[in-house]
């Protein structure tokens, strides 16, 4: 296959293998979610079970905690003093400043919890998600159903157009995070000062968390077609 029609798979798995090395025995790792990262656990599944590596993991969400489980990887639970030596997980948009876009899967949450509670965020993607200015990716909030119309009403007066997810399987039904709140999209259109939108979504009561991810993000390997990027914040 001719490098330039690497498709988005093989650059998502180029990216995971590339970040395998950044493991060493003995950490204790941060598992993120969505295809990149599963991915990489898959990849850090095999040399676990080859013996090749000893880890223990941290999941952010319920699917890669199943995954994990399933290919033998020692889970660990949040617990007081718990630091994480690195954190591997995907993102829908990122820009040169290593700010970010994630939620898309619906678990910005635990992916924030699990990456402020890791020493290192070394985020993996496809030349897809690599843009110059964010915001053509919708902006997702993890919000309180009880909050749900006042904080629809919030994000409007931001000019944010904020639509409900729904669950892709029951489209009757919204979708609901792990923790059983709602997911809101919102259509920001480009994002010219990613810091001050979020300080204003954190100020609307029922949002629980939204899916910018700024000053977080330590590395990012990004795969293009024919080259691999590694962007550090700053350079
Ligand atoms: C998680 O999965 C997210 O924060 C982001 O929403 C999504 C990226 O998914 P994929 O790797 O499948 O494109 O990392």
């Amino acid at each position: 296959m001719n490098a330039a029609d690497q498709p988005q798979l093989l650059q998502k798995q180029r990216a995971a293998a590339q970040a395998l090395r950044w493991v060493r025995s003995g950490m204790r790792i941060g598992l993120g979610t969505g295809s990149t990262a599963a991915e990489f656990i898959t990849l850090l599944g095999q040399v676990v079970q080859a013996g090749e590596l000893r880890i223990e993991a941290v999941a952010t969400s319920l699917a890669s905690e199943n995954l994990a489980r399933q290919l033998g990887i020692p889970l660990l639970q949040p617990r007081r003093g718990l630091r994480l030596d690195l954190t591997i997980d995907g993102a829908d948009e990122l820009d040169d400043r290593l700010q970010l876009i994630k939620g898309g899967g619906g678990a910005l949450l635990r992916e924030k919890i699990v990456a402020t509670a890791s020493d290192y965020l070394l985020i993996i993607a496809d030349a897809s998600k690599h843009v110059t200015q964010l915001g053509r990716f919708p902006l997702p909030l993890e919000v309180v159903p009880f909050a749900l119309p006042w904080v629809l009403d919030a994000v409007a007066n931001l000019g944010g157009n904020p639509e409900l997810r729904l669950d892709k399987t029951n489209p009757t039904e919204p979708a609901r995070s792990d923790q059983g709140n709602l997911l809101v999209d919102c259509h920001f259109g480009q994002l010219p000062n990613p810091p001050e939108l979020a300080q204003q979504l954190q100020q609307i009561p029922g949002v629980v968390e939204h899916g910018l991810f700024l000053n977080l993000t330590r590395a990012a390997i990004v795969v293009q077609a024919d080259t691999t990027l590694v962007l550090r914040p700053g350079a």
